[in-house]
């Protein structure tokens, strides 16, 4: 059986291949699938206006626009990434989390936000309205990742918005602006 050791080989590699690419939970979510939209009042756009077919979910949504900029899940973990530990008031944390991700204004610059106002929006509608001086009274971070485990669509996922608070719980008043599953901004006063 000289054969059979190299054979076993090659199947070994490609199952690690195959690891690999989908990783320990199957398929992901392709890293160049849009993960978040900034539409409104920004000066840099690398996409078309509001297209009802192509944006179903937006239009679900009810949203709008003529200017927007997407960004992927490549282009947000090349962004400078910042790690924080968060920990909530609710009791259904487990205790404080890592959370991992590019900081909200470089996120927003991107988009060429400037400073305006922005209202953060979440797949199940939630949306939460931060003025210039909120967004300055902290490093929000819009996370991608938790205690290593991208952030995912019935999770979290694909975006959270949140701050670093060490062991400390923010209060729930705080955490109301912790906006989870967010996919859409919008910048400037509506
Ligand atoms: N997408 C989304 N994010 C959200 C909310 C929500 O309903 N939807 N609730 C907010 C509020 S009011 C709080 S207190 C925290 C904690 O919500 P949780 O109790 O669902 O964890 O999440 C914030 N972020
Ligand atoms: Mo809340």
């Amino acid at each position: 059986m000289p054969f059979a050791p190299r054979r076993s080989m090659l199947a070994a590699m490609a199952l690690a291949v195959t690891f690999l690419a989908l990783g320990p939970l199957g398929p992901a979510l392709a890293a160049e699938a849009v993960l978040l939209t900034i539409a409104g009042d920004i000066t840099n756009t690398n996409r078309g206006k509001f297209d009802p077919f192509q944006d179903g979910f937006l239009a679900y949504h009810e949203k709008s626009f003529e200017r927007a900029f997407q960004l992927t899940r490549n282009d947000l973990i090349h962004l400078p990434q910042s790690e924080i530990t968060a920990l909530g008031s609710a009791d259904t944390w487990h205790g404080p989390a890592t959370l991992k991700g590019p900081r909200l204004k470089d996120v927003l610059a991107r988009a060429g936000a400037g400073a305006k106002p922005v209202t953060i929006f979440a797949l199940d509608g939630y949306g939460a309205a931060f003025d210039t001086k909120l967004l300055d009274s902290r490093e929000w971070i819009l996370a991608h990742t938790m205690n290593g485990q991208p952030l995912g669509i019935g999770g979290r996922g694909p975006l959270w918005l949140a701050y670093e608070t060490g062991a400390k719980p923010a209060s729930a008043e705080e955490e109301a602006k912790w906006v989870w599953s967010v996919f859409y901004i919008e910048v400037g006063n509506k």
